[in-house]
């Protein structure tokens, strides 16, 4: 066994450069490029390799001390053939000399490669990730650690930028990555500016005093847009959503609908759009029954239902509630009429119960009495898809001949994207838009 004298490599320009880190300690072995010490200059932090292989058994410096390429660092008892006669290079590394790991610059693209962390309400690693988007440079910039514990952070989905240090100079160590994991693991996750990332594994919002650029009110939520947004936010976060947008000529079947307005007000029916609607979509996901769906909560399996209870998105004075219409496959256009009627009342009195807001299989938003053009609708999750209905125009549209005047709906569905393909939301929405543009095919 021969001890070799491990010696600062070749480090570039630099030149007395602080130790910051000592890894090692006498006793400890190490594999060839297990990093030593860390040193840290103004401009970068780098590691140094190990060159050989065996035990240490000096360590010849101490954190603070500055060095420069040659400076004695440390003796390695070599162990097995790697072993070289220390005498013949006492004042160099053995192997031709590792380049120094990762100064500054070269640290921003080994961050990029990895990709960022996912927030997952599921991993508590993401959790730890929770403040905002680890970008390279700002970590380089912000935070103070060596490449070992920005690496260790990374495989962890730490960001470092959350992490405070209690090493020299702030500087963020090993036993400060794994602190701030056990705060996010007992709850006691403290984010910048003392913001909490509600545990849903997100960034949280950089709080800001809005009162300093200018006058504020603060009021509070109302209550059914404090429920109806977590519902949102769950859904937002778990279901991967994909909007198809589409648009359906609605000519006749607009025409239909003022035929029968008359005869429909005189019972008391008033007949909009959406009721005609309300029976392609049903037609369709009867035609494809992964849209009447909830995905089983292990995500292995989907639950197709066989009953249609379409949910609507009725917009009140106190927030958005969406109570069902029950077995819309049976009911007839009227009978719609007069549960949208219904529905739409109590909603906006305040008086749905929880029977009228529940077994929903499918939902529709109309903002079609309001305007737009489109909208990307949040699925009513568990339910797996959602269609956005808006106003619809007259348009030139080319009918092979001459530009005709045509009511041109458009409209959009949301699904999830792990219970439907891309090419199976197309096909619906092209389906229901053929039922809509032509009413008869619904009785076939
Ligand atoms: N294109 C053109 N006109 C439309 C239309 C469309 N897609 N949809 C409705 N209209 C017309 C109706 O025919 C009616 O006109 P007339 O009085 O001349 O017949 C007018 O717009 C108003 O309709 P309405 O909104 O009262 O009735 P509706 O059946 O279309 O909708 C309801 C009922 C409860 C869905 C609706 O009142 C509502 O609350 N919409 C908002 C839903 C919402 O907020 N969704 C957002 C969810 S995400 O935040």
């Amino acid at each position: 066994m021969a001890t070799q004298q491990i010696t600062i490599p070749d480090i570039g320009d630099f030149d007395a450069v602080e130790v910051i880190e000592i890894l090692v300690a006498a006793g400890d072995e190490v594999a060839v490029d297990d990093s030593l010490v860390t040193l840290e200059s103004d401009k970068a932090t780098m590691e140094i390799p190990s060159p050989v292989a065996g035990k240490i058994t000096n360590v010849a410096i101490s954190i603070g001390d500055s060095v420069s390429e040659g400076t004695y660092i440390m003796d390695v008892e070599v162990s097995g053939d790697a072993a070289a006669p220390a005498e013949e290079k006492p004042a160099a590394p053995q192997e031709p000399a590792p380049a120094p790991q990762a100064p500054a610059p070269a640290q921003a693209p080994d961050s990029a490669q990895e990709p960022a962390p996912q927030p997952s309400a599921a991993s508590p690693a993401a959790i730890a990730a929770a403040s905002k988007p680890v970008n390279a440079q700002e970590m380089g910039a912000s935070s103070h650690a060596s490449p070992s514990v920005r690496a260790f952070a990374r495989k962890l989905g730490v960001d470092l930028t959350t992490v405070a240090g209690t090493g020299p100079k702030g500087r963020i160590q090993q036993t400060d990555v794994e602190a701030a994991i056990k705060a996010v693991m007992s709850g006691q996750k403290a984010a910048p500016g003392g913001a909490v990332s509600g545990g849903m594994g997100i960034p949280p919002v950089p709080e800001v005093d809005f009162s300093k650029f200018g006058e504020t009110t603060t009021e509070e939520l109302g209550r059914i847009k404090k429920i109806s947004g977590k519902f949102l936010h769950a859904s937002w976060l778990n279901v991967p959503h994909v909007t198809q947008f589409d648009e359906c000529d609605i000519t006749e079947m607009d025409q239909f609908r003022k035929d029968q307005k008359a005869a429909a007000e005189k019972q008391g029916i008033k007949l909009t759009p959406l009721v005609f609607v309300m029976k392609a979509v049903v037609k369709a996901l009867q035609d494809f029954p992964s849209f009447n769906a909830s995905l089983s909560p292990d995500g292995q399996s989907i639950i197709k239902k066989h009953y249609y209870n379409i949910g609507i998105a009725v917009d009140t004075p106190n927030g958005l509630v969406v109570p069902v219409v029950k077995d819309v496959d049976k009911k007839g256009i009227y009978e719609l009429s007069q549960d949208l009627m219904e529905i739409s009342a109590k909603a906006r009195d305040g008086k749905l119960g929880p029977a009228d807001m529940a077994g929903g299989t499918f939902t529709i938003s109309s903002l079609g009495g309001i305007g737009g053009t489109q909208f990307t609708p949040i699925v009513n999750a568990p339910e797996v898809a959602i269609m956005g209905l808006s106003k619809a125009k007259m348009q030139p549209v080319w009918n092979g001949s001459e530009f005709a005047p045509r009511l041109v709906m458009p409209f959009s569905v949301s699904y999830d994207h792990r219970a439907i393909d891309g090419a199976e939301g197309v096909r619906f929405t092209t389906t229901v838009g053929n039922y809509l543009s032509d009413l008869r095919q619904l009785i076939l």
